[in-house]
């Protein structure tokens, strides 16, 4: 079966991207689909059934079990579910997403151990599930297929959404044997969902000591308890100009919308900088057509917006978009804002948190309750089924890079958090 280094090792070359450095695992390419084959394959020698849902989410069912017979789906109902993603950001990390994966699957191999010796004795079902595109790397919106399946986005917004080339998520779904038709809020998935814990790489310095700031064993708790999602958003910012020949074009006969562009990315950091907790970031940005001698005539630039107040999101999201506005104009150009995703903060139920602090805190003393500025799975589905986290130390305290990393031993402690926690709840 293997330790969770050993099952991450196994798909160490998978996705590699040689030119950005890290993985680039986008959402249904050829990296993802063998990252479903090796959890499939892993979920199989364990004797979980696997099965892909409407919304492309695949479920690894450990069944309640009569002596030797399987009970029938429908004692699945409120199962307990873990997992997380296996899709990353571009030039990604390691351990964002398959992680918390590869920790179910150990976990898993745990309490088989004790209930084949009689030490645990099952209640309920347990499945490990893997969510697409919950970077929104291809897509643009993150969190794209645990949204659906809670039928917290639209299907028909969701499967006109185009990735770079300019591919629907319908005909991508569809090319993956998918039927866009059926996509949407599962009641029948989400029934069987009674608590959800997802395991994650910390992406912050929260638990990693930061005088060390590196590789190596760290001081204090490698584990903690989540306790809420930071509310974030993404929209992408248009700006329009008039695209010409960088020889023949005078300065003074400029309107350029990469001009207004780059004092728009400085006018994000000021005024998110005057916000106490507030983060901005102007993470990707594409002049078109993008010609080395070309005076671009349109720049995107992709806005992501967090903090712990969902009405300062939206009151900062409004003041950058009117400076974007000036700015613009000032340059000759023009700028539109179009919102492609957002969530409120999460803070995770009060009952499931508490009890995964009481059994994280017998094996990890001290793990201290974590909010993180991240978004997962988990704060979608918290909006509509009992869910908790657990975060499992990143020594260096940075992540969406290959820098991202977490030492064998929090990994192994991370899984008998997580182990732990599950059984209490089996
Ligand atoms: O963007 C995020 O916070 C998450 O990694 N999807
Ligand atoms: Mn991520
Ligand atoms: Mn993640
Ligand atoms: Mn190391």
């Amino acid at each position: 079966m293997g330790t969770v280094t050993q099952l991450l090792a196994a798909i160490a070359d998978t996705g590699r991207d040689r030119r950005r450095g890290g993985y680039s695992r986008a959402a249904y390419t050829s990296a993802d689909r063998e990252l479903r084959e090796w959890f499939t394959a892993e979920a199989a020698a364990r004797g979980l059934a696997v099965e892909t849902d409407a919304n492309g989410i695949l479920w690894a069912w450990w069944d309640l079990y009569d002596g030797g017979t399987r009970r029938p789906e429908s004692s699945r109902r409120g199962a307990l579910v873990t997992g997380s993603h296996l899709d990353s950001v571009p030039g990604g990390g390691a351990f964002d997403g398959p992680l918390g994966v590869a920790s179910a699957l150990a976990a898993v191999d745990r309490l088989r151990a004790r209930e084949v010796s009689g030490a645990l004795v099952r209640n309920r079902a347990l499945a490990v599930a893997v969510f697409p595109e919950e970077e929104g790397s291809r897509f643009g919106v993150a969190c794209l297929g645990s949204r659906l399946l809670a039928g917290a986005i639209d299907p028909a917004r969701a499967l006109n959404l185009r990735d770079a080339d300019g591919n629907t998520f319908a005909d991508v779904s569809r090319a993956h044997g998918l039927d866009p038709d059926r996509m949407g809020l599962d009641e029948t998935a989400l029934g069987r969902v009674g608590d959800f814990v997802e395991l994650h790489v910390e992406q912050g310095r929260a638990l990693g000591s930061p005088e060390f700031a590196g590789h190596g064993e760290h001081p204090g708790p490698a584990v903690a308890v989540g306790s809420s999602v930071l509310g974030h958003g993404r929209w992408r910012l248009t700006v329009t100009g008039q695209g010409n020949h960088a020889g023949t074009t005078l300065m003074e006969d400029r309107a350029d919308p990469m001009v207004a562009a780059a004092q728009i990315v400085l006018a994000v950091r000021k005024l998110a900088a005057a916000v106490p907790g507030a983060r901005a970031t102007v993470g990707r940005l594409e002049p078109v057509p993008g010609g080395t001698n070309v005076i671009a005539s349109r720049v995107d630039l992709w806005l992501d917006v967090r903090h712990p107040e969902d009405a300062t999101v939206a009151d900062l999201v409004e003041r950058l978009h009117g400076q974007a506005q000036k700015i613009a104009a000032f340059e000759g150009c023009a700028a539109r804002l179009l919102e492609e995703s957002s969530s409120g903060t999460v803070h995770f139920d009060a009952a499931l948190a508490r009890s995964l602090e009481h059994s994280v805190r017998r094996t990890v003393p001290g793990a201290p309750a974590l909010a993180t500025g991240a978004g997962h799975d988990a704060g979608v589905l918290a909006s509509v089924v009992p869910t908790g986290m657990l975060f499992v130390r990143n020594p260096t305290g940075i992540s969406h890079s290959p820098e991202e990393h977490v030492e064998d031993g929090d990994a192994e402690a991370g899984v008998d958090a997580l182990a732990d926690a599950l059984e209490d709840l089996l």
